[in-house]
């Protein structure tokens, strides 16, 4: 199971990204934004929960999350690997996730970073706002505000996976095509 962390700032295009990849290396998309989505569309128990922090640009608390990702990782138990698209986005998630991969035989091969600079990235979500109808992508002041939440909260993994030796950072500035290249030659030499 060669499992791949796709791991980047608000709008750095880890879905977009998770696209071609789940395709071209046969792997699981979990993508926890989704996932959320999905059950706040369908006025599920967990979007009820899920939907304040996420209206507000705030991380869903670890525990319902990292619980909602264990459900997920749960529901394919022949996969080739899991392309984890969002997740984690905190220490304690790290943990829980390493925790849980290893009560099943498996691990992390490796966290891919899309990098780029904040301004490009607000002017992304800002344009996706336009049509995507997420709440989170129309005000300027909830964009930042998961910036913020990034800068705290997440950042710090690099630092966690940089001890393990699994952290790569790849340019996420141009064209689609040319960063999914990128991160194939990350995932090509693991
Ligand atoms: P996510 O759904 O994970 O969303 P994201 O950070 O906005 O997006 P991503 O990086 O995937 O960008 P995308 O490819 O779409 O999270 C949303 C919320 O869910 C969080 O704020 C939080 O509340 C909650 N949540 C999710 N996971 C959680 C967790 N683990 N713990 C707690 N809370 C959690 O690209 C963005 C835009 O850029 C698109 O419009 C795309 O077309 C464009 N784009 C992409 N690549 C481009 C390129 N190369 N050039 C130009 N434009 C590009």
């Amino acid at each position: 199971m060669t499992n791949i962390v796709l791991f980047g700032k608000p709008g750095a295009g880890k879905g977009t990204q998770a696209e071609f990849l789940k395709e071209k290396y046969k792997l699981t998309h979990i993508s926890t934004g989704d996932v959320f989505r999905f059950n706040l569309k369908n006025d599920t128990e967990l979007g009820k929960q899920a939907r304040v922090f996420m209206d507000a640009g705030d991380l869903v608390p670890d525990e319902l999350t990292t619980k909602m990702l264990i459900d997920e990782v749960n529901k394919h138990p022949d996969t080739n690997g899991i392309l984890f698209d969002g997740y984690p986005r905190t220490i304690s998630q790290a943990e829980a996730l390493d925790a849980f991969l290893t009560s099943i035989g498996s691990q992390v091969a490796a966290t891919i970073a899309l990098e780029a600079d904040d301004e490009i990235l607000v002017q992304r979500l800002l344009e996706r706002g336009k049509t995507s109808g997420r709440i989170d992508d129309q005000d300027e002041e909830k964009i930042r505000n998961r910036y913020q939440e990034y800068n705290e909260k997440t950042a710090p993994l690099m630092n966690y996976y940089q001890e393990q030796g699994k952290f790569h950072a790849v340019n996420g500035i141009g064209s689609i095509a040319e960063i999914t290249e990128r991160v194939s030659n990350v995932i090509d030499n693991l």
